[in-house]
């Protein structure tokens, strides 16, 4: 039988993404529920070319439901999934809420999909986007040539931040950007830009060294889940990660700079052969004739694209790499219906 499915969150950022998603891909689901808050319950969406009707999120909506997504704020998963969970349904979150819990595997399909049913607590995580933009090459690499370090910069989109993020930027890029004068005074473009919305400085005209919340010792949240979740993801609970997140005035698509280090020496052709016949990686590096993935041409596509690939100068075993991935795309929902699709052959195959 064909299961049914839930989206927890279908009017947010990325609900609104995995609904074209859905539309997109091989249909495996029977009914497709979505769910969000009181205030968007009664709303019309489409999916599958069909008029649906949005829900209010109760402990009902999930009777009868086999996979239920999660595309909603930490503390939202945190008190439903284990509801949608006990009424049986298999909860795929895409929230922080359970990453690191040990009886909750993160999956990236392509990488360890052998851990879905590895679901104790009937729970299964997403990563982060910005883990999610690099992990899929990254994996690949590290199952040829095994991985000891990763040395990761990011170069976050605004709407990595959400629908609050996008509008942020948007309103900033439109305040600022008759003003031919601006960049050249400190201070100026601070003046220009107005609200600073879910950004802690102008990211219009800007770059922002920061992503998340505090944590000890100056790292942020967003750079202690680089390192988590890739040790998590690829099964490497000791490998050494230092991560600098930032973000830039993009709307959509992350993109990270690499410097990774493997057990054996690697060339940047064998990495580009390897990287090339990967699932779900492109390359992209003929930078000699401008040929190198960018956010401007990434976004809206679902593949991992990689460029710019070198032999470190000095240490053979280390290769520089230049990553891009559509965040709300592999970086969110693409990897929750990839993961609920794992899920969905259980029913269809039972
Ligand atoms: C950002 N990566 O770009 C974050 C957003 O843990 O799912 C996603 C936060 C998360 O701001």
């Amino acid at each position: 039988r064909l299961p049914t499915l839930a989206i927890v969150g279908a009017t947010g950022a990325v609900g609104t993404v995995m609904l074209d998603i859905l539309t997109q891909r091989e249909n495996v689901w029977g009914e497709i529920r979505l769910v969000a808050s009181p205030r968007s319950a009664g709303k019309v969406l489409r999916v599958r070319g069909e008029d649906v009707v949005v829900q209010a999120l109760a402990p009902e909506v999930f009777d009868g439901v086999d996979v239920a997504m999660f595309d909603v704020p930490d503390e939202v998963s945190k008190e439903w999934a284990p509801i949608a969970a006990a009424r049986g349904a298999v909860a795929v979150d895409n929230s922080g809420a359970f990453r690191m819990d040990p009886e909750v595997p993160l999956v990236v399909p392509e990488v360890n999909a052998d851990q879905v049913r590895n679901r104790p607590r009937g729970i299964i995580s997403n990563p982060n986007c910005t883990t999610l933009s690099m992990i899929v090459a990254i994996g690949a690499l590290h199952r040829a040539h095994g991985l000891t370090d990763l040395v990761v910069s990011s170069y976050q989109a605004a709407s990595g931040a959400g629908q609050e993020g996008i509008d942020t930027l948007r309103d900033q890029m439109a305040k600022a950007g008759a003003d031919r004068s601006l960049g050249e005074k400190s201070g100026d473009v601070r003046a220009a830009v107005g609200e600073l919305g879910p950004f802690p400085a102008p990211l219009a005209y800007n770059v922002v060294p920061w992503a998340g919340s505090p944590k000890d010792d100056g790292w942020s949240s967003e750079e202690l889940k680089v390192r988590n979740e890739s040790r998590k993801i690829l099964g490497l609970p000791d490998l050494r990660v230092s991560a600098t997140c930032v973000r830039v005035p993009v709307i959509t698509t992350h993109s990270l700079v690499v410097h990774a280090t493997f057990a054996d020496e690697v060339t940047g052709d064998a990495a580009r052969q390897l990287l090339g016949s990967a699932e779900g990686v492109v390359v992209q590096d003929d930078p000699a004739n401008g040929e190198f993935p960018t956010p401007a041409d990434v976004v809206g596509t679902d593949p991992t694209w990689v460029g710019r690939i070198r032999q470190s100068l000095d240490d053979p075993k280390s290769l520089d790499l230049f990553l891009c991935g559509d965040n709300l795309r592999k970086g969110a929902a693409l990897n929750t219906a990839q993961i609920a699709e794992v899920v969905a052959r259980e029913f269809t195959q039972a």
